[in-house]
């Protein structure tokens, strides 16, 4: 299979989609896969998980961190590099396997030809350290200049976040300390290089950058290479720090570091690929989304999750949304249960802010942050998209309103203790906390007065253009999910008897005569416009469809999967023809305007056994990084950049859908539904401490236990 991914040549229209889905990270560190000579034009970021920054009167999102691996290069005075010189050829792509960002590019100059190469990797072993080589050859004797340093011209969305900045040169390593506005929290980058030529050699400082200047004479076809050994630091000592471990990694040198990079890799992919005989695009897609998810995992740190965009930059605030638990964990409950269980850990210490959030809108228990930074700090804001006509910030509710975020963790807490079997999480306060959610919902409940039924009002579900809605299907069976769990973890008495009269009487919207779910009260009174006729409506391409005025808010069209994700997870409770019948009748209404819609379309065709109906979806879900054109903008927000729950849905899709996998008391069964053209799939995976290796052709499988 094709494990690399590239442009053949340069397209100054795909600098900024490049940049994502060459993606490097180590869940530390996330590096857009951007060019060396790239500055902040180009959406260069060396994004770091976890470390947010607000600027006064504008969003708090995540520290991009100086940039260590900017070079350039003049050959006899005149500057080479893009975007702004026309170069012979190009190339530039990913080694997703070994986590390797490469370039080669080709310029013609008056007196001859010049090319210049390199390739970088995010250390998958040290969580601070990036690797860079670069490579320089004339083909004429030329003078040669090499800059490369450290730029702190840093692209933000909201910054700039980095202040007090000392440039400086330490025992030969280039050092950026810096510290944030908000809580003056210390970021450093260090940079220290291997020169493998004769050369003068110069530190300089130009604008925001310190940079090492390498002059020689180059001779007619010899390749001048260095490399650079680049560190990403935070907290108290991270200047010192960033020095002492670029001195250390540059006394490992460069080609231990390599082969250690490819050697974790290489273990980390036997532990996870997936296999597909008959058809290899498909398996360069599966396996690229869980590239994608393996460069975000928190391996190092024990108090993160996973941003809704990645380590792409700083979209979304870099927050942790509802994708985490319904998207994206299960990758890392069958790959990788440590992780999983950070990833829980992170919302039992995010139970403090969720309780003080529902005291904030009069409720009681835990209402989590629908943007999750650290410490589980709602980032959302009151205003999340901007009006394109009157540039007026549009009042949105999905702070206030989607509610249903606290079922999705609760729902996560439960697939992590069925996959792994560990209960220990219970006591160490997921028990509380999932307590604490079914508060939440109790004290959401309403009663009309001549009717016996709870219902759950003025909420957002996971369509998010249809705002402040009634009896949302999604939103209640979430609820009703979540007093089942308290239920179960507590013994007689007042609270249970409360959550077991709201499990009974919770109200949960019945299918009409056609069999189809309203997504919540009056959606069939909506008007029905098609899609064409809503798109038709547009007068700005950047316009937001929902929102008090928004072309689809008025209408039945829905942004993304909500009855289809409602049904997809409480399929067992329905009849086939009732989740045919919505299956129908959404689909031709879903915009599919959020990356996290296609997954759940082809996960409930695939409980369904309609494997060709599935299929487009799984196509759809498993390139949200691969093909351009995903959505950019939000009204006049950027919200591009990489898309996990799209990864993770293609993931779910894989083993759920396509392999039919179910894990029930300790064992695995099998329900092989593969595609016409998938002659045998093979996987592994861990499941409650044993590995397992799983081959499936046509109708049949086998499960074997082999560790
Ligand atoms: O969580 C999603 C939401 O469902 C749709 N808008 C984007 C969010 C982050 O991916």
């Amino acid at each position: 299979m094709e494990w690399i991914i590239k442009a053949e040549e340069f397209d100054p229209d795909k600098v900024e989609w490049n940049g994502t889905r060459f993606l490097l990270g180590n869940g530390r560190i996330g590096v857009r896969g951007t060019l060396d000579e790239y500055g902040k034009d180009q959406c260069v970021a060396v994004n770091m998980a976890g470390v947010y920054d607000q600027v006064e009167g504008k969003w708090r999102e995540p520290v991009n961190a100086p940039n260590p691996a900017y070079t350039y290069i003049l050959v006899d005075g005149e500057r080479y590099s893009l975007p702004d010189r026309e170069p012979a050829s190009h190339q530039e792509g990913l080694d997703f396997k070994k986590g390797i960002f490469f370039r080669k590019t080709l310029f013609i100059t008056p007196r001859g030809r010049v090319e210049i190469s390199s390739e970088r990797f995010c250390h998958y072993s040290y969580g601070d350290l990036i690797c860079m080589t670069y490579h320089v050859r004339a083909d004429f004797n030329c003078e040669i200049e090499i800059y490369t340093g450290i730029d702190n011209e840093i692209w933000d969305l909201n910054g700039p976040h980095l202040k007090n900045t000392r440039l400086y040169e330490e025992d030969g390593v280039l050092i950026s300390a810096n510290e944030t506005q908000e809580k003056k929290i210390p970021v450093a980058t260090g940079e220290k290089i291997h020169v493998d030529f004769r050369c003068e050699r110069q530190v300089i400082q130009e604008n925001d950058k310190i940079l090492h200047r390498l002059t020689f004479i180059a001779e007619k076809d010899r390749e001048y290479s260095f490399y650079k050994f680049m560190t990403v630091e935070k907290g108290p000592g991270a200047a010192e720090r960033a020095k002492s471990a670029a001195l250390d990694f540059y006394e490992k040198g460069y080609e231990m570091l390599y082969l250690d990079q490819v050697s974790v890799w290489g273990k980390s992919w036997d532990e996870s690929r997936v296999e597909i005989k008959g058809n290899e695009e498909d398996e360069t897609r599966i396996n690229y989304c869980i590239y994608q998810l393996k460069i975000l995992a928190p391996r190092f740190d024990k108090d993160l999750s996973v941003p809704a965009r990645g380590l792409s930059g700083q979209t979304y605030k870099g927050a942790v949304f509802w994708d985490t638990e319904m998207f994206i964990l299960d990758y890392f409950l069958y790959s990788d249960p440590e992780v999983a269980k950070t990833l829980i850990e992170y919302r039992i210490k995010g139970l403090k802010g969720a309780k003080i959030k529902a005291k904030e809108y009069g409720y009681e228990g835990a209402f989590y942050a629908w943007e999750s930074q650290e410490d589980g700090f709602d980032a959302c804001s009151d205003y999340n998209v901007t009006d394109v006509f009157s540039g007026r910030d549009m009042r949105t509710f999905f702070r206030d309103k989607q509610v249903h975020i606290s079922a999705a963790v609760v729902f996560g807490i439960i697939k992590y203790i069925k996959a792994t079997g560990d209960t220990t999480i219970l006591k160490d306060g997921a028990d509380e906390l999932i307590i604490e959610c079914a508060k939440f919902y109790d004290s959401l409940l309403l009663k009309k007065v001549h009717s016996d039924k709870y219902e759950i009002h003025d909420v957002i579900g996971p369509d998010e253009y249809h705002e402040r809605v009634n009896n949302n299907l999604y939103t209640n069976l979430m609820a009703k999910m979540v007093f089942e769990e308290a239920i179960k973890l507590l013994e007689e008495g007042e609270l249970r008897s409360r959550f077991e009269d709201d499990y009974k009487h919770i109200f949960i919207p019945t299918p009409n005569k056609d069999g189809v779910i309203p997504q919540f009260d009056g959606y069939f009174s909506l008007e029905d416009a098609t899609l064409d006729e809503v798109r038709s409506r547009i007068l700005n391409p950047k316009e937001y469809w929902g929102g008090a005025y928004g072309v689809a808010s008025w209408t039945q069209v829905i942004k993304q999967a909500d009855v289809v994700t409602a049904l997809e997870l409480f399929a067992q409770e329905y009849d086939r023809d009732i989740l045919k019948a919505n299956l129908d009748y959404y689909q031709s209404r879903t915009e599919h305007g959020s990356s996290l819609s296609a997954c759940m379309y082809g996960l409930l065709h695939l409980q369904l056994d309609e494997v060709e109906k599935a299929y487009p979806f799984f196509e759809k879900t498993s390139t949200a990084d691969l093909v351009q054109g995903g959505k950019q903008w939000a009204g006049n927000i950027y919200i591009g950049g990489s898309h996990p729950a799209a990864a993770g849905g293609a993931y779910q899709m894989m083993i759920y859908g396509f392999l039919g996998l179910s894990f029930e008391d300790g064992k695995i069964s099998m329900k092989p539904r593969l595609p016409k053209d998938w002659e045998e799939v093979k996987i592994r995976l861990k499941y409650r401490g044993n590995v397992y290796e799983i081959i499936e052709e046509g109708k049949r499988g086998t499960c074997t236990k082999i560790g």
